[in-house]
This record gives structure tokens, C-alpha cells and sequence, in this order.
């Protein structure tokens, strides 16, 4: 295959560009001098092929993937692993003004408060693109926080987070955030168990009263936001709930969760005790959650819930009756917990386990409607019996956590002990295993379009914990390391190493480039990016103009190439100012920024967009103001004064 390859490279090259010779390594050598000069294999130039993207050429592929303590998404293209764009999630960023004063204050620092505390900062494991009938819509992205137990929404029409949910009942969340098929729910479920609703109890009460919870926000789809009072939750034990993920096709109406700590360790607690880190790996087997949400459904409407913190919960002991919660064992300390494309199956992995086990959709239904159980909880929980209810397990290695899916049935599980990705049959377990060895310890695996009804096969990225000899040495803070694989041909191959330095990436989606709409602007001119009106305090040329009220200030300011209307604003020490500002413009990547010297504002005055900024003179003096993008031949120019007279003066 080569040869023709650099045939057809050389071919293209050789009408202005010198034979290529054996010799030495400058960019006029040749495809086979720069191979000898860089040492590049024939893979490695394979791989160079299959991934570089021409200038003005776009991607087939768009990856959000979690920022993981950063608290963003990071963006990527596919095949080409440009970084497209950060978009800020839980903590405040400069470039998008986000957290400077402007209007997305309101979604980080007060939506996104818990227990009246402003959170700056999330740690973000699973984006969540929307779906409809199981296909990703292209629509919006939901984002956990583990830290801080919230969900994010952000808007795929602009890409940026507009509403945060902050969860009322559990202290710190895992599961999450896992849409249903048609997104009717975003689901986010709890890891470390404490008392519902934030109050205090000893850790002597850790299984009298410790619990976790499965939340089901409401999605409304229409508005585009989280519908807090129609959403609900499920008590759960204090079993330390981990990944979740809901079922499609087959399986839709039903949520799978796995939990790690059925042993209900609490760690030493200072008292000889072993640490969580044994202490919650005594048991063989730990248990799935087994969910059906439509029952659920229900017992809410039916009024038989309690609320809690403002949320309706339906209690364990109900849960428990009514079999909106039943459990089936699963091999051991179990992480990854994946639903196949059909619905038919879930996948789950084990991380002191080296086999993968498929669990029957169709089999634990079957049991539950039945009533064939082996045993209860100490809550009260029926269990189905593990061999009943699965069809097999695959011996994949040491230490498998996640899998995702390609459009063959094969099915590629991220093994982190053994660093490396096992391609393998979910439909024949005798079929042998392909494993490809990554650079190193994998976590999460994405695929293609791989969580939705029609996985496309072609690409998987291994999401590596560590980076270690991949890179040059940037201290000892190293980036983690997405490589992208090719999984089209008969073997698997790494084409691409991509570091990743900002924040831990856990999981990611990818999706076809062309499923989204993506806007350039807002309009009309003065548009509001969180209410999608335009604000009726916008401005339109001509009625620019500064109004005082006593003590309160408003500014109706226009931002247009190149220069701020008005562009002197004088106020008092003490005065409360907001500044109303519109952009006039409409052109693609005509942006500007605002930003006022030494009073920590900033915001980003994208095409069209509407801004306001309230804040308080507190400081006397003189303060330029400025635009922060580099707008125009005349960007330095765009800027004014802001001058605040001194009090009593
Ligand atoms: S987790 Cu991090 S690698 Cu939070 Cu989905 Cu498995
Ligand atoms: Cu506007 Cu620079």
C-alpha cells in the first residue's frame, strides 16, 4: 500500500518540487527524504495521512470532552485533534468573559452556589450530548460536577453553559449527566453517601442514615433548560453509586448504575478501621442498580414521594416495594456500566476484574416481572440471581472500566491496568480479542456517534490518565493524552497523540461535525444570549446615552467596529453603575470584548450579542476601558475612559 502512497505524494509533489533523495531532511526533499530524515515509518506516515487536515479543510468528527477538574469541555476535532474551543462550564474564564461581571454571572456564581457558597471551580467526568429517538440531536450538552454535585446545560447553538442546576440532596455526584433516549430526563446519581439534603450525622450513622440518590431532571425541551419542579429523585442506599448509563430501544424506560461500596465502608474514621481503599473491596461482587424510571414516574405523580430541600424523593423502603429499584451482583468493584447500541445488553466492567460481563436486558426484565429473586438487601432490595440474569462474560484483562461500541457489534473496552483498548465481540463471546497497547492507563474509551442507536465504527480515542514519556517534559504536572484510533481496517491503530493540559479528561462524546447548527451571530443585534430576545434594553444607533437615577447609573453603550458610543463615562465613588451594552455587528468572527482596568470587568461582545454588567465605583480614579480583541487595524483605538470622581469631591 505504501509505495502507491508515496507514488501518489511524490506525483503531486514533483511538478515544482525537487526528487526526492535519500540524503537529508529540508521540506524541499521529498516524502522519502523527510521519512529518512525524521525516522518516520511507513505507519507513521499512513497515520500522517489519515489525519492531516488541509488548511481551510473542516473535520468529520467534533469531540466534547470533559475538562475533568478544569470544569470545562474541551472541543476537537476529528481526525484532524485540533483543539476547537474551550467552552467554560463551572469555573470563570476569561476569554468567553465568563465570570467577569456580564450576564453569565448570574448561571455560575449564583445558579451554580451550594449551601449559599459561590463554587469557582467543578470536576466534570461525563458530557452528554442531547438525543432524539436514541441519535444525538446536536441540540445541547449536559455536564456533571462531581465536586459540587451540579449539572450543567449548555447550548450547542452558541456553546455556552446557560443553566446550572445545583443538586439539592447529595453532597457529591457520579453518574451523570446521562439523558434518556428522547432527553425527557438527565439523570445524575450520587458517589459518596451522606444524609439526604446536606444535614450532619456521625459516621456511626453511616447505614442508618448516610444515603445516596438517582436525580431525574426534567428537561424541557422546548425552553431548553432544566425544569427543577418537575424533576424527582430515588433514595438509595449508601452503596457509593458510580457510573450510570439509561437504556435505549430495548432497554428505554430503564437506568443502570453500578455501585462500589456495598460494604458500606467509611473509611478508618481515625478508629483502626481500613480505609475505603479496602474497606469497600471485601466483597466479590457489589450490585447493579436496576432502574425502572417509568414506574418511577408513577409513584411521583401518584403523590408518593417526600420532599426534600424543595425535591420530591421517593423513598428506598418505596423504591424497594415497588421494584422502581432492584439489584443484581456484579464482579468486583465494578466502574464502567455501558448499554449496547440495540438496548439488548449492558456491558459492565470490572476494575479488580479482568472480564467484562454482559448483562440481559431481556433476562432481568423478565426475572423482575416474574418476582424471581435470590435474596434481599439490608434494605430491603430484591436481588436477582447473577447467572440468571447474564449472557456471558469476555476475559478482556486486568482491570477493564469502560466500553463503547462500533457499527460491526464489536465492542472496545478501555483496560487500565494492562494500558491498553480490547476490541471484542459483545454478540459472540467466543471470538477471539484484539488488544492494542496505549500510552498509558486508560480510562475512558469514545467512539463515533458510539453512545447513540448507530454507532459509525471508524474512530476510537483512548483517554489516558497518563502521559509520562509522550511529550516534552512540561514539569511535573504532566498533560493527560488522548490518542485517536483507527478502527476501520482489520486491526486497530493509533494515529494520533493529542496532549490534553487543561484538566483530567474522564469522558467524552463524539459526533458527526454536520449534526450541528451552530450560529454566528446573534440577531437580531442587541439579542440576549440567555432569554434568545432581544433585550429591550438594547441599544440601536442614535440611542446611545447615559441615564442617572441618584445613585444608580445606567449606561446604553453600542460596540462597533472600532470604537465604544459613549465613550466617557463619569460617575461618583460610591455609585452603582450597569453598563447595557450591544453589539452592532453581524459579520462572521466580528468580535469585540469589553473590559474595564483595574475594576475586574470583562466580557466578550460576540456579533450581535447583548452584555450587562452591574457593579459598584468603589474605586476613585481614572480607569480606560477597552476592547480585548483584536477587532480591526483600529482594535488599540477602541477603547474610552471611565471616570470615577472621588467622594465628596
Ligand atoms: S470515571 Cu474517570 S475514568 Cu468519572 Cu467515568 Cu472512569
Ligand atoms: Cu473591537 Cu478590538
Amino acid at each position: 500500500m505504501l509505495p502507491s502512497l508515496l507514488l501518489t505524494l511524490s506525483a503531486c509533489q514533483t511538478a515544482d518540487a525537487p526528487t526526492p533523495t535519500a540524503s537529508a531532511g529540508g521540506a524541499d526533499e521529498g516524502l522519502a527524504g523527510i521519512m529518512t530524515a525524521r525516522g518516520l515509518t511507513e505507519d507513521d506516515v499512513l497515520a500522517a495521512a489519515k489525519t492531516y487536515t488541509p488548511t481551510g479543510k473542516l473535520d468529520e468528527y467534533v469531540i466534547f470532552a470533559s475538562g475533568g477538574h478544569g470544569g470545562n469541555i474541551i472541543v476537537i476535532g476529528v481526525p484532524s485533534m485540533r483543539i476547537l474551543k474551550y467552552i467554560s462550564v463551572f469555573g470563570p474564564e476569561p476569554w468567553q468573559g465568563y465570570g467577569y461581571g456580564g450576564l453569565g454571572d448570574d448561571v455560575l456564581y449564583n445558579q451554580g452556589s451550594q449551601g449559599g457558597k459561590e463554587m469557582t471551580w467543578g470536576d466534570v467526568h461525563h458530557p452528554n450530548l442531547s438525543e432524539t429517538g436514541g441519535e444525538y440531536d446536536g441540540n445541547y450538552l449536559f455536564l456533571n460536577d462531581k465536586a459540587n454535585a451540579r449539572v450543567a446545560v449548555i447550548d450547542l447553538r452558541d456553546f455556552m453553559t446557560k443553566q446550572i442546576v445545583a443538586n439539592p440532596l447529595v453532597m457529591s455526584d457520579h453518574g451523570g449527566a446521562f439523558v434518556t433516549q428522547n432527553t425527557d430526563y438527565v439523570i445524575e446519581t450520587s458517589q459518596y453517601a451522606a444524609p439526604l439534603g446536606g444535614a450532619y450525622s456521625g459516621l456511626d450513622n453511616y447505614e442508618a442514615e448516610y444515603r445516596g440518590a438517582a436525580i431525574f431532571w426534567k428537561f424541557d425541551k422546548q425552553k431548553g433548560r432544566i425544569d427543577q419542579a418537575q424533576s424527582w429523585a430515588i433514595e438509595l442506599p449508601p452503596y457509593a453509586q458510580d457510573l450510570a448509563d439509561a437504556g435505549k430501544l430495548a432497554s428505554d424506560g430503564w437506568v443502570y448504575i453500578n455501585s462500589w461500596n456495598t460494604e458500606m465502608s467509611a473509611g478508618s474514621e481515625g478508629k483502626g478501621k481500613p480505609f475505603a481503599e479496602s474497606g469497600a473491596s471485601q466483597n466479590d461482587m457489589d450490585y447493579m442498580h436496576i432502574i425502572d424510571w417509568k414506574k418511577a414516574e408513577t409513584l411521583v405523580a401518584a403523590g408518593k414521594t417526600k420532599t426534600i430541600n424543595g425535591i420530591r424523593v421517593i423513598s428506598l423502603a418505596d423504591a424497594a416495594a415497588e421494584h422502581v429499584l432492584t439489584f443484581v451482583g456484579e464482579p468486583k468493584s465494578p466502574h464502567g456500566c455501558d448499554v449496547t447500541p440495540d438496548g439488548t445488553a449492558v456491558v459492565v466492567g470490572g476494575k479488580l476484574d479482568t472480564h467484562a460481563t454482559v448483562y440481559d436486558v431481556a433476562k432481568m426484565k423478565d426475572l423482575i416481572a416474574n418476582g424471581q429473586f435470590v435474596g434481599k438487601d439490608k434494605f430491603g432490595v430484591d436481588i436477582l440471581d447473577f447467572q440468571a440474569s447474564i449472557r456471558g462474560q469476555r476475559e478482556v484483562g486486568l482491570g477493564p472500566l469502560h466500553t463503547v461500541y462500533d457499527d460491526k457489534g464489536y465492542a472496545y473496552t478501555s483496560v487500565f491496568l494492562d494500558s491498553t483498548v480490547v476490541k471484542w465481540n459483545w454478540k459472540n463471546l467466543e471470538e477471539p480479542i484484539e488488544a492494542l497497547g496505549v500510552q498509558y492507563n486508560i480510562g475512558h474509551i469514545t467512539a463515533a456517534e458510539g453512545d447513540t442507536i448507530s454507532p459509525d465504527g471508524k474512530y476510537v480515542v483512548a483517554m489516558n490518565k497518563m502521559s509520562q514519556d509522550r511529550y516534552v517534559n512540561v514539569g511535573p504536572l504532566l498533560p493527560q493524552s488522548f490518542q485517536l484510533i483507527d478502527i476501520s481496517g482489520p486491526t486497530m491503530k493509533v494515529i494520533y497523540d493529542l496532549p490534553l493540559p487543561l484538566g483530567e479528561p474522564h469522558y467524552a462524546q463524539m459526533m458527526k461535525a454536520d449534526k450541528l447548527h451552530t450560529i454566528t451571530a446573534y440577531t437580531p443585534a442587541g439579542t440576549n444570549p440567555y432569554t434568545d430576545e432581544k433585550s429591550t434594553a438594547a441599544v440601536a444607533s442614535g440611542e446611545e446615552r447615559i441615564e442617572r437615577n441618584g445613585k444608580q447609573v445606567d449606561v446604553y453603550m453600542s460596540v462597533i467596529r472600532s470604537h465604544f458610543t459613549p465613550d466617557m463615562i463619569e460617575v461618583n465613588q460610591g455609585d452603582t453603575v450597569t453598563l447595557h451594552l450591544t453589539s452592532m455587528e453581524q459579520a462572521l468572527d466580528q468580535t469585540h470584548g469589553f473590559a474595564i482596568d483595574m475594576y475586574n470587568v470583562n466580557v466578550s461582545m460576540e456579533p450581535g450579542k447583548y452584555e450587562e454588567i452591574t457593579f459598584v465605583a468603589d474605586r476613585a480614579g481614572v480607569f480606560p476601558f477597552y476592547c480585548t480583541e483584536f477587532c480591526s487595524a483600529l482594535h488599540l483605538e477602541m477603547m474610552g475612559y471611565f471616570l470615577v470622581k472621588p467622594q465628596g469631591s
